[in-house]
């Protein structure tokens, strides 16, 4: 039944009326909007010959900044014309900011900023009313958790080579993965473990992306269980999960998913094996002391306690075998989840560990899966393990004892390929198409570019397994990035430094300042190895990205069909269309059924009454690349944003009376600021009068 009031001066003819001459005012207003687009194209591309006169003009503005001749040549290798797309995009963690960011290399500008974890109202994410769809998904144990803390971004696979269609990123803080689209650059699923409170080693993938890989960190008792420091030994567990994902789907079943208990150490990074090592997952771990700290009590501190001994443990982990174990039946619950156990893992033969030098961090495994670098943090050097030697090392039982637990350790000097001593604070490793490997030095401030060995040793001219460079990066590296570097076959070319203190690096911004993303062109093989391009990351502390060919996404400019809902990625049944807007009331219910198009709403007044419950569903009628519109309700923290042909519905109770002014939140038209209407909440004291 539809109501209006009485003595409003717009009755529906008359409001039909004023549509009607606003949209013969507003259609010349979009196609000159396109047109004049059309007109501005990219300028053509014709070799260059300098001038004398250009040269002189060039060397007299080079002097006049005080650029040298280097930063000439880093100037014409990042420097992209309007209109120019980047050849790379780097999709980046966006750290406790709980985003990620995608950025275009070698320009380095920042694209778009993906929301995952925190809400964000540009994007409408987490602001369509009650029941939002991304509220619900951030909830851990009934409470909203709108914040998360992004480490490790991992594109998905298809034979170990990304594949342009899936992006996962793991939270450290609440152990919680997410999966983003890449059709539209949307977070479509959020899943929290079971499990654990936090992790670190998520999300890695598998090389078709049969399994995403969530790695735990700081053990508690599985299960959101409780035990005092104590118990530690007896009660507190690490694990690694094995998220099934759903290809087709585009989500991770749940269903198919399932976890392995380790031993109470604080396991870290993972990587999965590829072609030679195929089947395998590698994990650092650290504080295999089982330290548990405890300065107000007079122990040693944590950093202490956690890095007396010298060796840690590489945990080698089969995920065919652990796989089948899962499909026997053999896994147990724990909340609800299934859970292989340490003694399954011992028994069924999934899981071996590998001595490593001292408090490692990244473990990182080469395009051809034959080697698995471990950098050592506190150690110079880097370890590199071969799968072909860990293979024979577990068929010929060569172990050097077990662990407290009864897992078999690999003999050392049996499964190393070699160590290479780099420098100070080594982490994490990406490799090129050169046969080069390149590893950040946090205490250095440095990359290093050292020489692989085996196959790779034919492919540059240094000795295997050495030293070649360091360049020096401003400062303190964690993560560096190297094009399609964690794939089959990285490209080389452009290498990113996540560097974590800019310092005075650029204008201050306050006592907090920007992380310093800096890029590398590693093209020329050897000892050159500049930094081109200095870019300020002031939007979260970031910890790894990932780089892909842009020519391998498929990205959608506009959404398939008019009426499209991003979150099932079909055509919404109930999506309002073009004639058939209105206000429904049903009882204490109201239905609005709106539209909106350049550069207005259908309907423009809507009128409820207090305390109804409104259902609000918006279909973006356009079509146009770029066309996207706002909508906002000030008061009721409501925002969304509607892309070309997207769906979106909101859901509130009219709980404060007022008249309340909509708009679009989106510059969208000349006629953007007309483009708005009133939320007309009548007071219950006047009800009775109001309603026909
Ligand atoms: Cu080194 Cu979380 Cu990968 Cu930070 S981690 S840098
Ligand atoms: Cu639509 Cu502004």
């Amino acid at each position: 039944m539809k109501h209006k009031r009485r003595s409003s001066p717009l009755n529906a003819l008359a409001m039909i009326m004023a549509v009607g001459s606003i949209m013969t005012f507003v259609t010349p207003d979009a196609d000159a909007q396109q047109e004049g687009r059309r007109r501005r194209g990219t300028q053509e591309v014709r070799p260059i010959e300098l001038t004398p006169e250009q040269v002189a003009q060039l060397t007299r503005i080079a002097n006049e900044r005080s650029l040298n001749v280097d930063d000439l040549l880093a100037a014409a290798k990042t420097f992209m014309p309007s209109g120019r797309h980047d050849e790379y995009v780097l999709f980046s963690s966006g750290g406790h900011s709980g985003q990620v960011h995608a950025i275009g290399v070698p320009s380095m500008r920042l694209l778009r900023t993906i929301a995952v974890f925190t809400t964000e109202p540009w994007q409408g994410y987490g602001y369509s009313g009650d029941d939002d769809r991304v509220i619900e998904s951030l909830k851990i144990n009934g409470k909203p958790v709108t914040w998360g803390d992004t480490h490790h971004p991992a594109l998905s696979e298809t034979k170990g080579d990304y594949d342009g269609d899936f992006l996962f990123i793991g939270d450290k803080a609440n152990a919680r993965v997410a999966v983003i689209d890449l059709r539209d650059w949307e977070t479509k699923q959020i899943v929290k473990n079971p499990l654990t409170i936090s992790d670190h080693g998520a999300a890695f993938v598998t090389p078709n992306t049969e399994y995403i890989i969530e790695g735990g960190q700081y053990a508690t008792v599985l299960g959101y269980g409780y035990a005092p420091p104590e118990e530690y030994k007896e009660s507190y567990r690490g694990m690694v999960t094995l998220w099934k994902f759903d290809r087709a789907k585009g989500r991770i079943d749940e269903s198919k998913s399932f976890a392995l208990e380790l031993p109470p150490y604080w396991q870290d990074l993972a990587d999965a094996g590829k072609l030679a090592s195929d089947g395998w997952i590698f994990i650092n771990s650290f504080n295999t002391e089982m330290a548990t700290g405890g300065v107000e009590r007079g122990n040693a501190p944590f950093e202490a306690g956690a890095s007396k001994r010298d060796m840690d443990y590489l945990h080698i982990i089969n995920w065919k075998k652990a796989e089948a174990a899962f499909v026997a039946g053999k896994a147990q619950s724990i909340n609800g989840f299934p859970v292989l156990s340490l003694s399954t893992l011992i028994d069924d033969e999934i899981m071996y560990f590998a001595p490593e030098p001292k408090s490692p961090h990244g473990v990182d495994v080469t395009p051809n899966g034959q080697f698995i670098v471990v950098a050592g943090k506190l150690d110079p050097h880097v370890t590199v393990y071969s799968i072909d030697k860990i293979t024979n090392a577990i068929a010929q039982k060569k172990f050097s004892g077990s662990d407290e637990y009864g897992v078999p350790v690999l003999d050392f000097d049996a499964v190393k390929e070699a160590q290479v001593e780099l420098g100070l604070g080594p982490l994490h490793t990406q490799f090129d198409d050169k046969g080069y490997a390149y590893t950040s030095l946090f205490l250095d401030s440095a990359v290093a570019r050292w020489t692989l060995g085996g196959e790779y040793a034919k492919l540059n001219a240094e000795q295997p397994w050495k030293l070649v460079q360091k360049t020096p990066v401003q400062y303190n590296i964690g993560h560096l990035s190297a094009a399609e570097g964690d794939t089959v076959s990285p490209d080389g070319k452009y290498l990113i430094s996540m560097s974590k203190w800019s310092v005075d690096r650029f204008l201050p911004t306050g006592p907090l300042l920007p992380q310093n993303f800096q890029l590398l062109d590693i093209a020329q093989p050897g000892n050159t190895m500049p930094v081109i391009y200095d870019s300020p990351i002031g939007v979260g502390e970031p910890h790894y990205c990932q780089m892909i060919k842009a020519d391998k996404l498929k990205t959608w400019t506009v959404y398939p069909e008019v009426g499209w809902d991003p979150h099932t990625q079909r055509l919404a049944p109930n999506a309002p269309k073009k004639g058939q807007e209105g206000v429904v009331r049903n009882g204490n219910n109201v239905l609005v059924t709106m539209t909106a198009v350049r550069s207005h709403f259908f309907p423009e007044h809507v009128e409820v009454v207090e305390g109804d419950t409104v259902t609000w569903r918006i279909t973006a009628l356009e079509t146009a690349m770029d066309a996207t519109h706002g909508f906002c309700i000030g008061g009721y923290n409501i925002n969304l944003s509607l892309e070309p042909g997207e769906f979106a519905e909101i859901k509130f109770v009219a709980d404060r009376p007022g008249t309340y002014p909509f708009y679009c939140t989106e510059f969208c038209s000349a006629l953007h600021l007309e483009m708005m209407g009133y939320l007309h909440v009548k007071p219950k004291s006047q009800n009775s009068a109001a309603i026909e």
